[in-house]
């Protein structure tokens, strides 16, 4: 079969059948498939996994689920044969379906290489940035940036090819949707009530509030619930992480007209390494931190935090307001650091490569005076 491996790009509309299709006969062509999930993978990540492994099942294609993630606290209905990228045997794989992630800056180096061994890679992704298109051999990629989750884009790929995955899967890619659009405030969940409230944005969302709305309906009160509370993870927090979180508020440093807030946590913190780095727990925290900083001052326009993880730096920045894609390039462009940079207009971070306390000093300056530079 003739395959069309151009990039390709969709609206948030639902999918023409013959691509839909495109995409099921590569993956029916596959006795085994092996769906991998980006760095620090989250819930839409893993979610996504999830609903496209419970998809290949029905016509006998084994699967296994790739992720790079404590499982302890990630907000997930079935953690059982999921591997850690880390433990990945040197072996070829036949099929590799990216989920969450279309660019090398998401993954490890090491998984990067495992993909390339890969006899077919397929992304289904919903960020911006420089896709893998270069480094891997025959792909497809399907990539919709207007998209509010990559469990979306699974909903609308299920429309087309057999609605019937969608019942199925539905918690799943509701949990996805849901945790990722929290994320970026668009989804408020409170898990003391049990509640999930989406906000006026998102119903602006025709596509997003559809899907939103058609998954719900499978789902019953007490899973609603039990949706809000995995991922109103923030509500369950221990005395140390309190404290902790309690920090960071004393930590801000604004730019001078206030535009710019940001706390940066160097990468030897000891109260940052006690709570054990970078996981789904310390990850809320900050995003919940940089959300509230946007909502608390009326002139801040973007949120940062800088921390270590994985032995590498990270930024990850919530704007409101403003568009953040100029400030990904310019950074990317005159920042002279080995790292990455991007994600989503109005979310995003970078990693750079490097966890030396002087070097992460200066790349946090420089990340700073670029955003001064591109959003004042
Ligand atoms: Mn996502």
């Amino acid at each position: 079969m003739k395959i069309n491996y151009s990039l390709t790009s969709f609206k948030a509309k639902k999918i023409p059948k013959l691509k839909a299709k495109q995409i099921d006969e590569l993956l029916k062509k596959s006795p085994k498939v092996d769906i991998i999930c980006h760095e620090s993978t989250d819930s839409d990540a893993a979610n996504s996994a999830l609903a496209m492994k419970e998809y290949l099942k029905q016509f006998n294609i084994s699967s296994r689920i790739i992720i790079s993630q404590n499982l302890q606290n990630l907000p997930l209905r079935k953690k059982d044969n999921i591997i850690q990228a880390q433990d990945l045997k040197d072996e070829t794989p036949d099929t590799i379906l990216c989920v969450d992630f279309s660019s090398k800056e998401r993954i490890s180096p090491k998984t990067l290489s495992y993909i390339k061994k890969a006899k077919q890679v397929i992304c289904l992704d919903h960020h911006k940035g420089e896709n893998l298109q270069k480094d891997v051999g025959q792909n497809f990629f399907y990539i919709d940036t207007s998209a509010k989750s990559a469990t979306s884009i699974i909903y609308r790929l299920f429309e087309a090819l057999n609605k019937k995955t969608i019942k199925k899967t539905a918690y799943d890619l509701f949990l996805g949707l849901i945790s990722d659009c929290n994320k970026r405030g668009l989804i408020s969940c409170d898990g003391t009530k049990g509640t999930i409230t989406p906000s006026k944005e998102f119903e602006k969302d025709k596509d997003a509030f559809e899907i939103y709305n058609k998954l719900k309906r499978f789902l019953s009160i007490k899973e609603i619930s039990e949706i809000a509370k995995m991922v109103d993870i923030t509500s369950t927090l221990t005395p140390k992480e309190e404290k902790f979180r309690d920090s960071l508020y004393k930590k801000i440093k604004y730019s001078k007209n206030k535009k710019i807030a940001y706390v940066e946590i160097p990468p030897d913190d000891k109260i940052w390494q006690s709570l054990g780095g970078d996981n789904t727990k310390t990850s809320a925290i900050l995003n919940k931190f940089r959300q509230n900083i946007l909502k608390l001052n009326p002139n801040t326009k973007v949120a940062v935090t800088f921390y270590e993880a994985k032995n590498l730096y990270r930024v990850s920045l919530h704007a409101k307001g403003i568009s953040l894609d100029e400030f990904y390039n310019y950074a990317q462009k005159n920042i002279p650091y080995n790292f990455s940079i991007g994600g989503h207009s109005d979310r995003g971070g970078g990693k750079l490569d490097s966890t030396e306390p002087e070097t992460c000093k200066k790349w946090t300056e420089d990340i700073i005076k670029c955003l001064f530079l591109t959003i004042d």
